[in-house]
């Protein structure tokens, strides 16, 4: 019989320099892929259950709150409480960190993650997901502070997605390469399906919202012109595709070849996107699979978050069209070419 590789058995075989002794890297990923597990099978039966519309509340973004955003971020929290590797979380949906029970003095590992990304589809049964990354903080023997989250991307130690859309599909990287697991509900095992994928050069989409248009500045009109009327051939069979989910978005990019963006305007400067737990870990993604990711002037990865919640303009995907989007903000843009972020 074909070896199934499961996800479980990858992680194993994936052992870090720092799990060979306790396995505790291990422990924590498959914590969260069954985490994702369980958050897929509420998303498949979102209709059926209680778990569709509003809250009525609004999270520390100031956006409306869905139910399925609720458990989804409950859902985690309570599986990860559990760990005694893990001394503290980052929510998108919560305001402060959160410490657990099991590891908040001596666990190592600081996990932030996006619960349900894009809940604002959830409603109308397009892909939403889930976005984690974990780091590891420098001393144990005393609680997490929020400054032990706010490190460059460059020191994540891990980080993944798990989209929920035709199939649950659970994308992850420990710094060697990036693979993917399709959930197979008959045994309710993540099995290997996309093995160490790789962003094409081809730009088959780019995504950005066009509707923003009337705000973007100078040096975004000129790229999304360039791509969309420009005469390079290299942009003849190139689509436009926006489903207005990030991780799905991104994932769909990372498997076709292409570039996402959702650039800083005149609306909002700073972009829409939060650094912490979902521009960082999809940036380690991306560059782990070959592509690369700016804020339009620098790596996304070299970004010191300021804060826990900090937005940050994104551009995304493969490596050429990153690198030129960075031209044009260095051409159109008021910033000097030697800008640091
Ligand atoms: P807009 C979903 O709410 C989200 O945070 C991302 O998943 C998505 O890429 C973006 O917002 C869509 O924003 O302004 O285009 O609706």
């Amino acid at each position: 019989m074909a070896e199934i590789m499961t996800l479980a058995r990858h992680i194993l075989q994936r052992k870090r320099k720092y799990d060979a002794a306790t396995g505790d890297f291990t422990l924590l990923l498959n914590h969260l892929a069954l985490a994702t597990k369980v958050v897929s099978r509420q998303v498949a039966r979102a209709g059926l259950l209680d778990v569709l519309g509003k809250t009525g509340t609004e999270n520390v973004q100031g956006e409306e709150v869905k139910k399925l955003d609720l458990i989804a971020n409950e859902l985690l929290i309570e599986l990860l409480n559990d760990l005694p590797m893990v001394c503290a979380i980052a929510s998108e949906e919560d305001e402060h960190i959160r410490h657990t029970e099991a590891g908040r003095l001596t666990g190592r590992y600081l996990v932030c993650f996006d619960p349900l990304d894009g809940s604002s589809n959830i409603d109308v049964n397009i892909t939403i997901g889930t976005i984690f990354s974990i780091r590891r903080r420098a001393d144990t023997g005393c609680e997490a502070v929020a400054e032990d989250f706010l490190k460059p991307g460059t020191e994540q130690v891990a980080a993944g997605y798990c989209i929920y859309g035709s199939s649950s599909l659970f994308v992850y990287s420990t710094g060697d390469g990036v693979d993917g697991f399709t959930l197979d509900p008959s045994v309710g095992e993540f099995v290997l399906s996309h093995p160490g994928i790789r962003i094409p050069d081809e730009v088959a989409c780019f995504s950005v919202n066009a509707a923003n248009r009337r705000n973007w500045y100078p040096e975004t009109v000129a790229y999304v012109d360039h791509l969309g009327l420009g005469s390079d051939v290299r942009y003849k069979k190139t689509s436009l595709r926006y489903v207005g989910t990030l991780v799905a978005d991104v994932h769909r990019n990372l498997l076709v070849g292409g570039v996402f963006l959702y650039p800083g305007d005149r609306k909002a400067p700073h972009g829409k996107l939060r650094l912490l737990y979902e521009a960082h870990p999809l940036a380690y993604l991306v560059e782990q699979a070959g592509g690369a990711a700016t804020d339009g002037v620098g790596r996304i990865l070299d970004i010191v978050p300021t804060g826990l919640h900090m937005r940050v303009p994104l551009v995304i995907g493969n490596r050429r069209e990153v690198d030129l989007y960075a031209e044009f903000t260095h051409r159109y843009a008021a910033i000097p070419p030697d800008a640091t972020t």
